[in-house]
């Protein structure tokens, strides 16, 4: 008898207006200590992108306009019988200014300064893709530890 891998569904919206992305400093939790898109949980009855909306005014206190379904990131850890699957999503407008929440620090990057080395590993794998306008696939292995073990990309 093998053990089933649970699925755990996510969202991840990345607020877009060139030269600049909005990247948020995860203060606790999980990915506590890098950079990252905002995003979270499905909630009772939401939708994925109801999801991504009500995440991003949560944690950076704006409300995004229009969203648009970019990729799809499958993740999985050695020994975890769970495994994420990440909706990424693009937003270009945007109502409000950015406010740190108990769970995001906000801030402003010019796209050529993204600081991948103080980000998830799969995210140099990806982020490119999506910032050439494309859409994408990802598989990314991790061991215990965090450490990226494998990675499977496709620009769709
Ligand atoms: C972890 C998973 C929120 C998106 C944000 C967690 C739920 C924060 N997210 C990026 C990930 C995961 C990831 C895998 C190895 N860029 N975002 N890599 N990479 N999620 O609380």
């Amino acid at each position: 008898m093998t053990t089933a891998l649970k699925k755990k569904v996510l969202t991840l919206c990345l607020l877009c207006q060139p030269p600049r992305i909005l990247l948020g400093m995860k203060k606790r939790g999980f990915g506590a200590g890098r950079w990252n898109g905002f995003g979270g949980k499905l909630e009772q009855g939401e939708t994925i992108e109801e999801a991504a909306k009500r995440e991003f005014l949560e944690e950076a206190g704006i409300t995004v306009g229009e969203i648009d379904k970019r990729g799809v990131l499958e993740f999985f850890f050695e020994g975890s019988p769970e495994m994420l699957e990440v909706h990424v999503f693009k937003a270009e407008e945007y109502e409000g200014e950015p406010v740190e929440s108990d769970e995001m620090k906000p801030q402003w990057f010019d796209i050529p300064a993204i600081p991948y080395d103080k980000m998830w590993a799969d995210d140099e794998f990806w982020f490119p893709i999506f910032l050439d306008g494309k859409k994408f696939t990802g598989k990314f292995y991790f061991d215990a530890d965090e450490n990226l073990l494998s990675h499977d990309v496709k620009a769709l």
